[in-house]
């Protein structure tokens, strides 16, 4: 009895110094197998892996978790997609045989439900990192001057043997130096704020970006312009899907101003005045000012930048490059040992799933003794979810000639009224173009705009990944009456 209460009274003290030292020697430092900062795609895919191959995990998140795509990126942007594709829809419904009937558009009361579904993912994003045993901790990350890498949140501090950085980017803001007024505007953040459908809208930028919202705005019924420096969208996209989706902007009602340029904004009574320069590209004309008034949304869409401010990174010996990317290696290494990023703050190919993988194979080759696990970022499929839709996976045309050479590459097109335009008066166009490669005629590059391309590019991008041939699209018997049979049956 004595003997057994003592042996565990000195193993209570025992057990006590050696908690008390190693506290004290590593003055109240949070020790973690893996410290993630940025609670978004990346980050967030990349714990849980980490968790689950038997990593103890933290998650530093200074906003909400989820980052931009959960709270203001692809999912309130899909809901707001589908909303006006409703619309679209409603139009022709008196085409479908449908009495008329005035069904009246509330963005109110959309955006309430679709608040109220982020807000649940919010929710089930916290919930899954309580039962994988990652700690989330609330605040801003930035690297202290310790010697091991460390950073602190709210005056605390954290370290672990792999730091992995996943801060995301934001949109461009212009000065108000570079542009007068440019910060009586919003960015595609404020978009996801406006509580009633504007009335006169003005996009500038010619991206994916602000091509959807662009799209939104117009098809809810906002009149809507584009101001793009150049003279087409989504320029480093396949010229045939900027030719053709600069097309369907302006057959949607879209005003599109080419080769113009925000001069300045004022605030009126009505609204915003928005004052352009429209320069002559070939010089042959003197520049055009003009002016869009009474305007209610003026969005800023003109890029992206990642996220580093805040992070302290400079002291950290972790290269970043012009634009302030973290400059990784294709096995998301920085140039400091112990220290990745992944997703948006790299700047390269910035979509939710490309993070997501990123951070998992990550953890993989971390955690689980695997070297070599790592994203092949070739192949990458893409959506654009303008009206159509644009679906686009491989090589665009001019890249195509740079690898392989104009003699080497065969291509084939199509243009068609879809059938779902058969008896409606309301019409778009679906444009589909293969690039195919060698003898073989191995398909490398597919791009497409019209209804349903969205979700039929998924099948057609592990078609693509495999190495299918134009023979094999040929030999799969087509599906009909679908859009997606023309891509097997190309000529
Ligand atoms: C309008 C819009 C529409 C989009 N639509 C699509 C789409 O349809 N499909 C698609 O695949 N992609 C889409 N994207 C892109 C997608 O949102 C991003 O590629 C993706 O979110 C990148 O994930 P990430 O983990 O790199 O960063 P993020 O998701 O941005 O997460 C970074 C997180 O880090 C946090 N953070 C930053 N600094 C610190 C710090 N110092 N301390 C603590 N936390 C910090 C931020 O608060 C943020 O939550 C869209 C983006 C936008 C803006
Ligand atoms: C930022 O880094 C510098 C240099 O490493 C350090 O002196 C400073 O304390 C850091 N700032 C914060 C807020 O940790
Ligand atoms: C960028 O990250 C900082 C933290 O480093 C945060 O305070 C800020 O709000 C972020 N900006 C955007 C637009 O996400
Ligand atoms: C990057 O990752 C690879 C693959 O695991 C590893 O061999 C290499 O040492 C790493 N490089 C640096 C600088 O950490
Ligand atoms: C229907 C349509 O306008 N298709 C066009 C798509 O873009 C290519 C390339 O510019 C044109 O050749 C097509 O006519």
């Amino acid at each position: 009895m004595y003997r057994n209460a003592l042996s565990a009274f000195s193993l209570n003290i025992a057990t006590l110094c050696r908690l008390l030292s190693r506290t004290m020697a590593s003055d109240t430092v949070a020790r973690f197998d893996f410290l993630v900062i940025g609670g978004g795609s990346g980050g967030l895919a990349g714990a849980r892996r980490a968790a689950e191959l038997g990593a103890s995990t933290a998650v530093i998140e200074s906003h909400k978790l989820g980052g931009t795509c959960v709270n203001v990126g692809c999912v309130p942007k899909k809901v707001m997609w589908n909303a006006a594709v409703h619309a679209e829809v409603a139009h022709d419904r008196t085409d479908y045989g449908y009495l008329a009937g005035n069904a009246q558009f509330s963005w109110h009361s959309l955006k309430s439900k679709r608040d109220a579904y982020v807000g649940r993912l919010n929710q089930i994003y916290q919930a899954n990192l309580d039962k994988a045993n990652i700690e989330a901790i609330h605040g801003l990350a930035s690297f202290t001057d310790d010697l091991e890498p460390t950073v602190e949140v709210n005056g605390k501090k954290y370290t672990a043997p792999h730091i992995l950085i996943a801060t995301g980017g934001r949109p461009t803001v212009l000065s108000d130096q570079e542009v007068p007024g440019a910060n009586l505007g919003i960015t595609s953040d404020g978009f996801f704020e406006i509580d009633t459908l504007p009335k006169r809208s003005v996009i500038v930028g010619a991206g994916y970006i602000a091509v959807e919202m662009a799209g939104i705005l117009s098809t809810l019924g906002s009149k809507t312009s584009i101001i793009i420096r150049q003279g087409e969208v989504l320029r480093n996209f396949d010229s045939f899907i900027s030719a053709n989706c600069t097309r369907e902007l302006e057959n949607a009602g879209i005003e599109l101003w080419r080769n113009t340029q925000v001069k300045s904004v004022r605030e009126m009574n009505h609204g915003l005045e928005v004052t352009l320069v429209t320069k002559d590209p070939e010089k042959k004309e003197e520049d055009l000012i003009e002016t869009i008034e009474e305007v209610d949304c003026l969005l800023w869409a003109i890029g992206r930048e990642p996220n580093t401010s805040g992070l302290n990174i400079s002291q950290m010996g972790i290269e970043t490059d012009e634009r302030g990317h973290i400059v990784v290696d294709e096995f998301q290494n920085t140039t400091r040992q112990g220290i990745y990023a992944v997703g948006d703050v790299c700047g390269k190919a910035l979509l939710t799933p490309v993070a997501i993988a990123a951070g998992r194979k990550l953890a993989h080759r971390i955690f689980d003794s695997k070297p070599e696990s790592k994203v092949d970022y070739s192949n990458i499929p893409t959506v654009v979810f303008s009206h159509p839709p644009i679906g686009t996976v491989g090589l665009t045309e001019e890249e195509a000639i740079k690898s392989w050479g104009q003699e080497n590459l065969k291509t084939y097109q199509t243009s068609f009224t879809p059938m779902y335009h058969a008896v409606t008066t309301r019409k778009t166009q679906c444009v589909m173009k293969l690039i195919c490669v060698g003898k073989e005629e191995k398909v490398v590059g597919l791009h497409m705009q019209g209804l349903g391309c969205d979700e039929m590019l998924q099948g057609f991008a592990v078609a693509v990944r495999m190495g299918a041939t134009k023979a094999d699209f040929d030999n799969t018997i087509a599906i009909h009456p679908t859009s997606s049979e023309e891509l097997v049956t190309m000529r």
